[in-house]
C-alpha cells in the first residue's frame, strides 16, 4: 500500500477513533449470551418505538373523539421507550436493577394512563374531576411506597403495603367509588366494553407489578432477574397491550 494510501486511512480512523462516541462505542459491554432480561430490555425498547409510531399515525383514522385516547397511548409509549434505553444501559453495564428511571417512568406514565382511564370515563358518563384526583392521588401513594422500599430508604415489607394500599384505593374508587357506581349504560357497547377492559387492566394487569416485588424482594433475599423479567413483561402488557385495545374500540367505534 502506498504512503498515500495509508494516510488517506489512517489519519481518519485515528480522528475517528479519538471522538468521544468512538470511545465510549470500544468499551460497550454488549448483550451477553444468555442474558434473557438484557434481552427483555433490548426487544421491549424497539416494541415500544414501533407502537408510539404506530399509535401517532392511527390517530389520523379514528374520528374526533378517540383521537386523544390514542394521542395519549402514544405518549405513554414513547415515555417509556426513552427510560427503556436507559434501563437497558444499567442492567446491560451494571447487572442491577435500574429502580431510578424505572420509578421516573412510572412517575410520568401511570398518571398518563389515569389520564386515559379518566377520558373514557368521560365518555361513558357525567364524571366530577375530584374522581380524577382521587385516582392520582391513589398512583402517587402507590409509587411513593414502592419507591421507598425499594430503593432502600424504608423496610421493603412497609413500602410493599404503602404501595398496596394506594392501589387498593384507585381499585375502591373504580369499582365502588362514584367511578364504579356511573351507570355506563346510556355509552354505545364499544365505549362500554373499553370501560371494563379499564377495569381489567387496573386489576389483573397492575396487579403483576406487586408480584414482582415480591419475588424481587420478599421472598428471600433479592432476585434482580425475577423483578425486572416480571416488570418488563407487565409493561409490555400494560403499556403496548392496553394500547392496542384501546385503538380497536376506536377504529371499530369510528368506523361503525
Ligand atoms: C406503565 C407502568 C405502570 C402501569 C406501572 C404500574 C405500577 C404498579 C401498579 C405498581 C404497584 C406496586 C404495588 C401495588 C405494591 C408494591 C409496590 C408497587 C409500586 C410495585
Amino acid at each position: 500500500m502506498s504512503f498515500n494510501k495509508i494516510l488517506k486511512y489512517a489519519v481518519p480512523a485515528t480522528l475517528l477513533s479519538s471522538l468521544p462516541f468512538a470511545a465510549s462505542a470500544a468499551e460497550f459491554t454488549g448483550l451477553a449470551a444468555g442474558d434473557f432480561v438484557g434481552m427483555s430490555f433490548w426487544l421491549i425498547s424497539m416494541a415500544l418505538v414501533a407502537s408510539t409510531a404506530f399509535f401517532f399515525l392511527e390517530t389520523q383514522r379514528v374520528s374526533a373523539k378517540w383521537k386523544t385516547s390514542l394521542t395519549v397511548s402514544g405518549l405513554v409509549t414513547l415515555v417509556a421507550a426513552v427510560h427503556y434505553f436507559y434501563m437497558r444501559d444499567v442492567w446491560v453495564s451494571t447487572g442491577t436493577s435500574p429502580t431510578e428511571f424505572r420509578y421516573i417512568d412510572w412517575l410520568i406514565t401511570v398518571p398518563l394512563l389515569m389520564v386515559e382511564f379518566y377520558i373514557i370515563l368521560r365518555a361513558c358518563t357525567a364524571i366530577s374531576g375530584g374522581c380524577f384526583w382521587r385516582l392520582m392521588i391513589g398512583s402517587i401513594v402507590m409509587l411513593v411506597g414502592g419507591y421507598l422500599g425499594e430503593a432502600g430508604y424504608i423496610n421493603a415489607t412497609l413500602g410493599f403495603v404503602i404501595g398496596m394500599v394506594g392501589w387498593i384505593y384507585i381499585l375502591y374508587e373504580i369499582f365502588a367509588g362514584e367511578a364504579g357506581k356511573a351507570n355506563a349504560s346510556d355509552a354505545p357497547a364499544s365505549v362500554q366494553s373499553a370501560f371494563s377492559t379499564m377495569r381489567w387492566i387496573v386489576t389483573i394487569g397492575w396487579a403483576i407489578y406487586p408480584i414482582g416485588y415480591f419475588m424481587g424482594y420478599m421472598a428471600g433475599g433479592v432476585n434482580a432477574d425475577a423483578l425486572n423479567i416480571i416488570y418488563n413483561l407487565a409493561d409490555v402488557l400494560n403499556k403496548i397491550a392496553f394500547g392496542v385495545i384501546i385503538w380497536n374500540v376506536a377504529v371499530t367505534e369510528s368506523e361503525s
